[in-house]
C-alpha cells in the first residue's frame, strides 16, 4: 500500500492531534529506519496505522479481543492497552495488510515486548521521541536514539515503567518484558 492511501484510510478515524503526532512518527520512524537499515516502506506503513483503532468504541475493541485470537488478559488492564493489538488484525481484515513486521509493530507500540526486531523497536521508539512529543528526560532518549536504538528503547520502557508506577497503575507484563530485555544492550 502507498503512502497516499494508507494515509487517507487512516485520517477519518483520528482527530487532528492524533493525525498530525501520526505523521510525525511516521517520519521519526522513516528517518530511524533509514539510519538502521530497516525498510523504510515498513516503517512508514506501520507508523500510518499504530494509532488507527486509538478511537474505536471500547465495546467494539472489547468485542473484537473476546472473539479473536488476542490475548484475554487484555481485558484486564487499562484500555489504552487495545488499540495496537486491536489495529494489528482490523488492518489486515478492513485493508489487507498482512504482514508480520508490521503488524507487530503496531501490536506491541504501546508496551513493547522481550526480543523486539528491528523494526518493532522503530515505531516504538518513534511514537515516544516524535517532535511533538515534550515531557522530563525526552532530550535525552531523542540524542541516543541516533546512537543505539535499543539504549533509546530500553530508556522508554524505563521512562515509562516509571510513570506508570508513580501513578500506581497497573502495567501490563509485556511492559516489564521489553524493559528487562532491553537490559541486556547496557552490558
Ligand atoms: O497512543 P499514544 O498516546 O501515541 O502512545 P502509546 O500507545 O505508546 O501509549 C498510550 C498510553 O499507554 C500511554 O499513556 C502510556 C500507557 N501505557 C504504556 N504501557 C502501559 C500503559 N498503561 C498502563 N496502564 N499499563 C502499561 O503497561
Ligand atoms: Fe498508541
Ligand atoms: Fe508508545
Ligand atoms: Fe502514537
Amino acid at each position: 500500500m502507498k503512502k497516499a492511501e494508507a494515509i487517507s484510510i487512516v485520517e477519518p478515524h483520528l482527530t487532528k492531534e492524533r493525525f498530525d503526532h501520526t505523521l510525525r512518527v511516521a517520519d521519526t520512524a522513516t528517518k530511524l529506519a533509514q539510519k538502521y537499515g530497516a525498510s523504510t516502506e515498513k516503517a512508514e506503513l506501520a507508523s500510518i496505522f499504530h494509532d488507527y483503532c486509538k478511537y474505536r468504541p471500547l465495546e467494539e475493541m472489547e468485542r473484537i479481543i473476546r472473539l479473536s485470537y488476542l490475548p484475554k488478559d487484555l481485558l484486564q488492564y487499562h484500555h489504552e492497552l487495545w488499540h495496537g493489538p486491536v489495529a494489528s488484525l482490523l488492518i489486515e481484515q478492513e485493508h489487507g495488510i498482512q504482514d508480520e513486521e508490521i503488524q507487530s509493530a503496531i501490536y506491541y507500540h504501546t508496551t513493547g515486548r522481550a526480543n523486539m526486531g528491528k523494526l518493532e523497536l522503530i515505531v516504538f521508539v518513534a511514537d515516544y521521541i516524535e517532535p511533538g512529543r515534550s515531557f522530563p528526560g525526552l532530550d535525552e532518549v531523542r540524542e541516543v536514539a541516533n546512537q543505539n536504538i535499543e539504549i533509546a528503547a530500553w530508556m522508554v520502557s524505563r521512562n515509562t515503567i516509571e510513570y506508570l508506577m508513580k501513578r500506581q497503575n497497573r502495567i501490563y507484563p509485556d511492559t516489564f518484558h521489553a524493559y528487562n530485555y532491553l537490559t541486556k544492550c547496557l552490558d
